[in-house]
């Protein structure tokens, strides 16, 4: 058994190693990626969707979710929300940012940040047995601030917590079990030097890590922090992504198939329009003491 689960983590590490492109994904804009290891053994991918032609950030609209069991080939699962499906949504649409996906008991949350008819962010949940399909909308977490870039991050003993960003911080708190609700108030996560958005939470070896775009003017770069407690007070450990050719850098960390990944995005296809992303990865790699060596982006 031992023999075989050796084999096929060299194969699926040889894959990767074989795709030497970036982006990942061509046939759309994609952006903003949020990888998930579900149980069915393939890794998902939820994005965001860059709209060609673009009036910026605002016309965003519309999640697909895109799978993949080799991380060679990823398969376009569809559209499973627009902003047409939400009635308290902004009435002319778009808004539909940066989102996450966690399980829980046997349904799929899938969280997403969307402005409401009076022009203010809410935190937009849908939910499904399924992790590509056939998403329901729940409504919106209750008891927040106006916030966006959300992650929601279970930890090993079952508790849950909400990390989304106001005004530029990143703030959070715990979910109650109902994964609508915040239990107390969210609070401002101190350690996340030249934080600027998108915040992204995993753990290895008991160690928290969170991630996040730094404020950088021109391009951003991806710093992270780490601490003992996923409520901080973190520690910023400095850079471990470069730039792209666009302004913002938003992703997540995952581990698939005894190999860690960064999912992220850059401009390749569209020549670096900051409003044309297209979703990319590349191999993670961890030092003894738990450091992140910096992620080396294949091109092309
Ligand atoms: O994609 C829209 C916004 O741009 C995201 O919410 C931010 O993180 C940045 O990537």
């Amino acid at each position: 058994l031992l023999l075989i689960s050796l084999l096929l983590t060299a194969i699926t590490l040889v894959n990767a190693q074989k795709r030497r492109s970036n982006p990942i994904i061509s046939h759309m804009f994609t952006a903003d990626a949020t990888a998930r290891v579900w149980e069915d053994g393939r890794l998902y991918i939820y994005p965001s969707t860059d709209v060609a032609p673009s009036d910026g950030y605002t016309t965003m609209d519309g999640y697909h979710v895109f799978s993949t069991e080799d991380m060679i080939t990823f398969k376009d699962h569809g559209e499973i929300l627009h902003s047409r499906d939400v009635p308290w949504g902004v009435e002319k649409g778009g808004y539909m940012w940066a989102p996450d996906c966690v399980y829980k008991d046997g349904i799929y949350y899938f969280y997403f940040p969307h402005k409401n008819k009076d022009m203010v962010w809410e935190l937009g949940v849908a939910t499904s047995k399924n992790p590509a399909s056939d998403f329901k909308l729940q409504g919106y977490v209750k008891g927040g601030k106006t916030f966006c870039d959300p992650n929601v991050f279970i930890d090993d003993d079952g508790q849950i917590y909400l990390y989304a960003v106001v005004g530029a911080k990143t703030y959070a708190a715990k979910l109650k079990d109902n994964m609508m609700e915040i239990e107390g108030e969210m609070v401002l996560q101190t350690g996340l030097d030249g934080h600027r958005e998108g915040p992204f939470v995993f753990k290895r070896k008991d160690i928290y890590y969170l991630i996040y775009p730094d404020d950088y003017p021109k391009f951003n770069k991806m710093r992270y922090s780490t601490a003992i407690n996923p409520l901080g007070p973190w520690e910023c450990q400095g850079v471990f992504v470069d730039h792209t050719d666009v302004i913002t850098m938003h992703g997540s960390v995952v581990e698939y198939k005894n190999q860690w990944y960064l999912f992220y995005h850059n401009g390749n296809l569209s020549g670096g329009k900051g409003h044309n992303r297209s979703v990319c990865f590349d191999p993670v790699y961890f030092n003894e003491d738990g450091s992140i060596q910096m992620v080396k982006q294949t091109l092309g």
